[in-house]
C-alpha cells in the first residue's frame, strides 16, 4: 500500500449555497481531525453551474461530497462530471424529503453514495473510508475513531450530526 503522506490526498466539498456552509464546515472540522485537507466552495447546480463544471475538472481531487437542499441536484449534477466517488448530503431546508429523495434516486448509471439529512459526521467518515484504501493513515484515523465511537458513542468526537 501506499504511504504518501495525506498532504496529497483533497476532499473537496460543494454546497448549493452559502446558507449551507454550517454543514459543510461540520465535515471539514471532521476531516481536518483526520490530518485530511478539504476544500469548500459554493456552487449551485441551478445558479452557477459553470463553477460547478470548473471545480469537478480539479485533478486534485479525489473525493467530492456534494450537498444542497429543496432540489438538490448539485450532487447528481458533480456525479454526472466525473468518475471520482460522490457523497451527496440531502440538506433539511425545505420538506426534508424533497432533498433526501433528489440525492438518493440517481438514474442507474450515475451513482451518488447518498447519507442521511444534513449527515456531515457520516458524509466525512464515509469520505475516510474511500481514501483508506489508498492511504494508511486513514485506516488508522478510522480505527481510532471507532475505537472511542464504541467506548462512549455519545461522547465520540463529532457524535452529532
Ligand atoms: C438549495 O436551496 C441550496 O442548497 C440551499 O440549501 C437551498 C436554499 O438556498 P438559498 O435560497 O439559501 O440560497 O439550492
Amino acid at each position: 500500500m501506499s504511504e504518501r503522506s495525506t498532504a496529497f490526498v483533497k476532499v473537496t466539498v460543494l454546497v448549493g449555497s452559502k446558507s449551507d456552509l454550517d454543514v459543510a464546515e461540520k465535515v471539514r472540522v471532521r476531516l481536518a481531525e483526520f490530518s485530511i485537507p478539504c476544500e469548500v466552495h459554493v456552487a449551485s447546480a441551478h445558479r452557477t453551474p459553470e463553477k460547478v463544471d470548473r471545480l469537478v475538472q480539479d485533478p486534485e481531487t479525489d473525493v467530492f461530497i456534494a450537498m444542497a437542499g429543496l432540489s438538490a441536484a448539485l450532487p447528481g449534477a458533480v456525479a454526472a462530471r466525473t468518475l471520482k466517488p460522490v457523497i451527496g448530503v440531502p440538506l433539511h431546508r425545505g420538506l426534508g424529503l424533497d432533498s433526501l429523495l433528489s440525492v438518493v434516486q440517481m438514474p442507474p448509471g450515475i451513482p451518488v453514495a447518498a447519507v442521511g439529512l444534513d449527515a456531515a459526521e457520516n458524509a466525512a467518515l464515509l469520505a475516510t473510508e474511500i481514501l483508506a484504501l489508498k492511504y494508511p493513515q486513514c485506516t488508522q484515523a478510522l480505527e481510532r475513531y471507532r475505537a472511542k465511537w464504541r467506548e462512549e458513542p455519545t461522547s465520540a468526537p463529532g457524535s452529532s450530526r
